[in-house]
Order: C-alpha cells, then structure tokens, then sequence
C-alpha cells in the first residue's frame, strides 16, 4: 500500500555519488525492502540497463527514463520535456523535478512527512553544498572527512555503497558511518591520495583564456572540478577536465570512455551562474549534459583534439554563446 501520493517502488537506481547514494538510502528507509542498485548517467543514456527499469523503479539523479515509475532529479538537463511529461504521467509515471541544491533534498522532502529522517538532517546541508558547487575554498583545502568520504563513493564498490545504504536505514548518522573501520580505512587513504592527485592536477593542468585544461586522460586519475578550480585560483573562471581511457566503453566501469567535464570555478565571487556550461557538454554529444556550473559528456568523433578545440572556441566566444542571461 502506498501513502498518500508516493508511488510504489521496490527498487531504486540511483547515481553512485554522495547525492544519489543519500537519495537512494532515503528511498530505502521509506520501503527498507526496495533492492538499491548504483548507476552512472551514461548507462542509463545508452540504455546499458534498460532490463533493469519497470513502472516499480524509482530512479533517482539520474536522467529520465521513460520506462521507470517514478523519476525524482533535480538536474537542469534531465527536466523531462512537456511532451515526455504527458506521455510518461499518462502512463501512470509520476515525476519529481525541482532545481533543489541536491537530488537528496528533493527526496528528502518528499519522504519526511513519512519517515524518520532524522538521522540525514546533520548530512543534508553539505550533500546540498557539494552537489550545487557550494563548498568554500577554505572548506575545500581543510579537506575534512566528509568531502574525503565523498570521494570513496564508487559506482566499482558495490558492496560498501550497499554497506553505508544498510547502516543509514539502520538509522546510523554520518557519524557513525564516518567512525566503521572500514570506512575510517577509506578516508586515510582518500588523505593520502589526494595530495598525490593534487600533484597530478597540477602538473597536468594548463589556462587558456580563463578556461583550465586537465588532461587526466589515460593516466588512471580522477577527478572533480573542486582540485582543479582551486589549483587555477583567480586565472580560471571555469575547467575542463578529461578523463576515461582512449580505449575505454561506458560497460566497464573499471576503464570508462575518454570524457569531458565542466565546472564553474565556485571558489571565485563571479565564476558561478555567468555562463552555461552545458552549452560545451551537449555540443557534440546529445546525451551529455547535466548542471549550467557542473556538466559533463564524452568525446565524440572525430576525438578529443577536435572536440576540445571547439570547445576553446565557443568558450573564447562566451558571452555571446554561453551567456546566462
Ligand atoms: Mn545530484
């Protein structure tokens, strides 16, 4: 039996990130049954796992996709159109679109009048800041263990993304999640590997006309836009980041496609909401996409030489192309 206007679910595809995976174990505290299962965008968008998905899957920070049952997101890009809106509601799908900060607010909201939440009140507040860009220089080079646990979160660890589900429905804090062993493990390592990959940026990372290129492509090395916008300082109002591996597919989650991400320098008073960075991610790529500040997509023909000098040159033009009015 469902409650009021929550449709029923019992299962859960969410993104294997800090948002997805509180949105998922949200979910999962309403319908402790609902299986969870972590994904990526990309999957979804090249139907990779449309076996998985029936009217009684909920998914969540991902894209649409018209054969779930109830889609809850957040993302600018991934608003279904009026058009798929109709289909899909006509259908008996029912969606969940707000710009809310994070994914996680958004189910957050809904399920509270429901459930108690009371243990994802304290973690709320820096989901919602890390997934809209709004964590602090200062926060940033602290480094905490919340932005490091942010960091273990992986589409390739199944199992502790389950473990962490299971404790949160248990009722567990972050607190206590943070203190387990093996998560404790985790962080000291994330400690150690940041200063390594702090490195890697930095040496690796070049300016052009305000735009920080890193190239992390094929060197085994990850990562968000936050170390490369905070390495570029006030010479960068934005980055690009490439990533995966030449010879990489969207099926091996162990060697991802070559891929570009873009983000907003947020560390800097006007680097956020001036241009819309998803005009670069849906150039070249229709299922790329995702924030104006924070997007991404991956290379496409004729490759990434190509791809990249066409994305200088509408960022060199961007105040007439890439302009948020
Ligand atoms: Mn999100």
């Amino acid at each position: 039996m469902s409650i009021n206007h929550i449709p029923h679910f019992n299962k859960i595809i969410a993104d294997s990130d800090f948002d997805g995976l509180c949105g998922a174990a949200i979910l999962k505290k309403y319908n402790p049954s609902a299986e969870v299962i972590f994904s990526h965008a990309a999957l979804i968008r090249s139907g990779s796992i449309d076996q998985l998905i029936d009217s009684k899957t909920a998914i969540v920070d991902l894209p649409f996709h018209e054969k779930c049952g109830w889609y809850l997101d957040h993302h600018r890009t991934n608003k279904p159109s009026p058009d798929q809106l109709s289909v899909f509601t006509s259908n008996g799908g029912v969606v969940d679109w707000q710009p809310t900060p994070s994914a996680a607010r958004l189910v957050y909201e809904i399920i509270k009048p429901y459930c108690d939440l009371s243990n994802f009140l304290d973690l709320m507040p820096f989901v919602d800041e890390l997934d809209s860009g709004g964590i602090t220089l200062q926060q940033f080079m602290e480094d905490n263990e919340l932005m490091r646990f942010s960091r273990t979160l992986s589409k390739t660890e199944p199992e502790y993304m389950q473990m962490i589900v299971e404790m949160m429905v248990g009722g567990s804090d972050i607190n206590e999640v943070l203190t387990t062993p093996v998560v404790a493990e985790k962080l000291a390592f994330q400690h150690h590997h940041r200063l390594e990959l702090a490195e890697i940026v930095e040496k690796n990372t070049h300016i052009i006309d305000r735009l920080a290129i890193c190239h992390l492509e094929d060197t085994g090395f990850f990562t968000n836009g936050y170390l490369v916008t905070a390495t570029a300082g006030n010479d960068a109002d934005a980055c690009c980041i490439i990533h995966g591996y030449s010879d990489g597919s969207v099926d091996s989650p162990d060697r991802p496609p070559l891929s570009a991400s873009f983000y907003a320098n947020s560390f800097h008073e006007h680097g956020q909401g001036r241009y819309d960075l998803s005009r670069l991610a849906t150039a070249f790529d229709p299922s790329g996409g995702g924030h104006v500040n924070a997007c991404g997509c991956r290379i496409q023909d004729p490759g990434l030489e190509h791809n990249l000098s066409q994305w200088l040159g509408m960022w060199q033009r961007r105040d007439t192309e890439l302009r948020v009015n």
